[in-house]
């Protein structure tokens, strides 16, 4: 995967230099993966081939980048760490980090635009499709317009829920999608098993982000801890309590595994990520 992206990205001495390079410090050298392990743990249930699955895996990843670093933008987050560094716009500079994000995005359908892709023009299509919709504002930036609004509002748990089922869930569900989509034959069964997997453990990896911004240490995480009570912003944890909320995550865990068992030990992978996601201290 590491190779896949350090091979997709502009070289760091082609021009513009400074942005090639930021772009670079966005993408490689951190980060969990969690949304590239889906989309080959996906793969694999589906029997894609793992080199398409690679450039889909990449195309994900490169969106969940350009997310993170506006994310931490001033106008956004403001947040001046990311992955245990200074965030983009710290290293960089604002201008830098915004066309850094714009850049990404691109790229990412650059890639899963280019013609040697697919034997089949219409999947290729459809590939495309699934994440513009996931990453646009029916999806995660529509999503995060909601978080942004919601600083200082109290929400419902429902209301809490259609947020984050678009500004982290819908990357997620598609990550899982574009996997399955990358085999050669689409298996409706296991497509319809799979997206129901990854809205339980999309959902779940929110409820449990909120836990470690609670609980967890600057040092750990990687980004600033504690900066959802810091903006007094709505959260699993103050709607819930921490119990309650840790009770939804385990409960989500249980829900996307039972969307697994008909597969036996082919969704193997599947399930020991719905377990890191669960585990997981950052
Ligand atoms: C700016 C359009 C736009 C969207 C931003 C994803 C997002 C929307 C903002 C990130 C803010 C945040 C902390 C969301 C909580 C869940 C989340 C996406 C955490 C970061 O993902 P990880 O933990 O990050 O997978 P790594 O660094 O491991 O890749």
């Amino acid at each position: 995967m590491e190779q896949a992206l350090e091979r997709l990205l502009p070289a760091p001495d082609i021009a513009p230099q400074r942005l090639h390079q930021a772009m670079r410090y966005a993408v490689l050298g951190g980060g969990k993966r969690v949304r590239a392990l889906l989309v080959h743990a996906a793969g694999e249930l589906c029997e894609a081939d793992p080199e398409k699955v690679d450039t889909a895996a990449a195309a994900v990843e490169m969106i969940h980048a350009y997310s993170l670093v506006h994310d931490d933008l001033p106008c956004m987050d403001d947040d001046d760490l990311r992955r245990g560094k200074p965030s983009c716009h710290r290293q960089f500079d604002e201008a830098t980090a915004l066309l850094v994000g714009d850049s990404l995005q691109s790229l990412a359908f650059q890639v899963l635009a280019q013609p040697d892709l697919c034997a089949d023009a219409a999947s290729q299509l459809e590939m495309l499709h699934l994440l513009a919709v996931a990453s646009g504002s029916r999806g995660m930036a529509g999503g995060q317009a909601i978080d942004l609004a919601s600083v200082g509002v109290s929400l419902t748990q429902a209301e809490l829920e259609f947020m984050h089922i678009r500004k982290t869930g819908a990357l997620i569900r598609a990550a899982a999608l574009l996997g399955a989509r990358c085999a050669d034959t689409v298996n409706r069964e296991r497509v319809a098993a799979l997206d129901r997997y990854a809205m339980h453990i999309g959902l779940a990896f929110q409820v449990v982000d909120d836990i470690l911004d609670a609980q967890a240490d600057t040092a750990t995480l990687g980004k600033t801890a504690g900066k959802d009570a810091e903006r007094n912003k709505p959260t699993y944890v103050t709607i819930l309590g921490l119990e309650r909320a840790k009770a939804l995550a385990q409960d989500l865990h249980a829900s996307a595994l039972a969307e697994l068992a008909p597969f036996g030990a082919e969704a193997q992978r599947l399930v020991e990520l719905a377990n890191f996601i669960i585990q997981r201290h950052f």
